[in-house]
């Protein structure tokens, strides 16, 4: 593609070695190339991992004894609130952005996102929203502490914290809007030739189907807050009884909002898992087209259950009936996907890279998430259980070893493709096995806290559960140092690793991201992939029989 006329540059002819012309403020500030807005959404996802995850210590560190050792009640609320809020809306969503932007055109025969500047817009919200969230702890009042959601009447109590932390929401929202618009329509249309929707590769599914989920939920969290922002601010009464308002008129809109967010952060793992499994077992994914049907039905259900999150209000019994059991209707597409997984690994030829074992602990502990969920789908159990560890332990499982565990396998799988060096896999290895044994020390022992009772989102306890959560606490700073010694594990990789890696450096793999060098050059399919090259790819993931289609 590179021509040696580089430096007459004519703006129309192939841009190939821009990047040696432009400075660092043009290459990064006015980025419009995916994978450099990949690369700075992934970028800000980990900085908020850690941001989110230092606040998670902090909570950790005051429960490690009953009593108060170190923060106020106050402050406290006000870790467990932002901690809730960076990890979901600044690390979890964006991370999985990140990816998409990275790995989507690549694997779809695309040369870049569909609009590319927008793209540019959609990353440079993130920034100031974070800025808004942590400057939130130094206004009068601190920052919001009324929970990640945010009910009323605390929030409409809370100080100015609380509207800082609404307009960061108005830009995250604006961020994920247009961030899903863009995935949807470079899936729906830029394609390669050969490539129908069906023969995509499972991660184009799931982020495609993500997008549309945001795309649906995110304007109704922005109406959620800007309806407590009025009622804060411009005398409405939408959340206070005092003026004929409903606080569970709130509960309900979030909701409907927060349950399919759940998924939005779940789909996008069940992509990346996807594609990994059926690499290192070397054996195509099984039942392709029940799992894009599976990811389908998750997303549709994941619309009509949010009263589970409210069991506990007051509802009619028929009520608590049907959101109870349109909850457990969601295990089903789960277990197909559970099954399609095991299946895939089933007499394949496998190997434990460290993507593997990311996946396979994903398998493993989402299935442990999922099963809890469950539990707290029964709503005469939930009415028992509502607010206490045992749903601390219920969504971490779900989301650190279900989104987080993906996200690393993400990060090991497509590293060399992404720096051109091969990662050290025994220290990959061991930031598994070290999470793993960490994650399961941190968590599992508050499913027993919160069978015995404990309440969630407070500073002290009752003597009785001591030793649990001393446990729990070693588990979460134990935790915390892999996740440094993984980030030296990603430094040491982009300075070279230990080696070069050659376009395809996993054996079993066969979607298009593999046929660009690594690192993959800053243009890629300026001209789509060919035929054969597409069909190459279907038939190994045995997405093209022999015959003709
Ligand atoms: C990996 C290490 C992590 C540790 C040690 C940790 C620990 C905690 C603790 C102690 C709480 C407070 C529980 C309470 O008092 O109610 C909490 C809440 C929460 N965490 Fe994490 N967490 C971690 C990662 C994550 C991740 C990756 C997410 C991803 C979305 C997440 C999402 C949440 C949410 C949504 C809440 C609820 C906040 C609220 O009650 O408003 N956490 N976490
Ligand atoms: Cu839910």
């Amino acid at each position: 593609m590179t021509t040696a006329n580089d430096a007459l540059h004519a703006p129309s002819h192939d841009h190939a070695h821009e990047e040696h012309h432009v400075s660092f403020v043009q290459r990064w500030f006015y980025a419009t190339n995916h994978k450099d807005i990949g690369t700075l959404y992934l970028w800000f996802a980990f900085s908020m991992f850690i941001t989110g995850g230092i606040m998670a210590l902090c909570i950790r560190a005051e429960l490690f004894q009953p009593g108060l050792q170190f923060w106020q009640p106050d402050f406290f609320n006000q870790l467990t609130t932002l901690h809730g809020v960076i990890m979901v809306f600044g690390a979890i969503m964006p991370a999985f952005t990140g990816l998409a932007n990275w790995m989507l055109p690549l694997m779809i025969g695309a040369p870049d996102m569909a609009f590319a500047r927008m793209n540019n817009w959609s990353f440079w919200l993130l920034p100031p929203a974070a800025a808004l969230l942590m400057i939130s702890f130094f206004v009068p009042g601190g920052a919001a502490a009324g929970g990640w959601t945010l009910y009323p009447p605390l929030s409409i109590q809370a100080g100015m914290g609380m509207d800082l932390a609404i307009f960061a929401i108005h830009l995250l929202g604006l961020s994920s809007i247009m961030g899903s618009i863009n995935i949807v329509t470079t899936v729906l249309n830029i394609r390669a030739p050969g490539m129908t929707m069906l023969k995509m590769p499972l991660f184009g599914w799931t982020m495609l189907i993500t997008a549309y989920l945001l795309i649906a939920v995110a304007p109704v969290l922005a109406g959620a807050v800007t309806m407590l922002l009025t009622d804060r601010h411009f005398d409405t009464h939408f959340f206070k009884a005092v003026g004929g308002g409903d606080p569970v008129l709130f509960q309900h809109i979030f909701w409907f909002f927060g349950h399919p967010e759940v998924y939005i952060m779940a789909l996008p793992a069940f992509g990346i898992v996807s594609q990994i499994i059926p690499t290192f077992a070397r054996k195509p994914l099984f039942g392709y087209v029940s799992m894009v049907y599976a990811t389908c039905s998750i997303a549709i259900l994941s619309f009509m259950v949010w009263g589970h999150h409210m069991f506990a209000v007051g509802m009619p019994a028929s009520t608590q009936l049907f959101f109870m059991f349109l909850t457990m209707l969601i295990a089903v597409p789960t277990g197909v996907k559970v099954f399609n997984w095991i299946a895939t690994m089933w007499q394949g030829s496998m190997t434990f890279e460290t993507p593997m074992l990311f996946s396979i602990g994903f398998v493993c502990l989402f299935t442990v998430g999922g099963f809890s969920g469950l539990i707290l789908a029964i709503a005469p159990v939930d009415t028992q259980m509502q607010d206490t560890y045992y749903v601390v332990a219920h969504f971490h499982y779900v989301l650190v070893a279900g989104a987080l565990f993906s996200l690393f396998g993400a990060t090991y799988y497509w590293l060399p493709k992404w720096t051109g060096y091969m990662y050290h896999e025994g220290r990959g290895q061991f930031h598994f096995w070290w999470s793993m044994i960490w994650f399961n020390v941190t968590f599992f022992p508050m499913h027993f806290l919160g069978l015995a009772g404990m309440p969630r989102r407070i500073p002290d306890y009752n003597m009785q559960f001591t030793d649990f959560n001393a446990m729990a606490t070693v588990g979460a700073f134990c935790f915390g140092l892999g996740q440094i010694f993984f980030l030296f594990n990603v430094i040491h990789t982009i300075r070279g690793g230990v080696g070069k890696a050659p376009a395809s450096p996993w054996e079993g793999a066969n979607t298009l991201e593999w046929e660009v060098a690594s690192p993959a050059p800053h243009h890629t399919w300026e001209t789509p992939p060919s035929l054969e090259i597409v069909e190459k790819g279907l038939k190994a993931q045995g997405l093209l029989g022999d015959h003709h289609e």
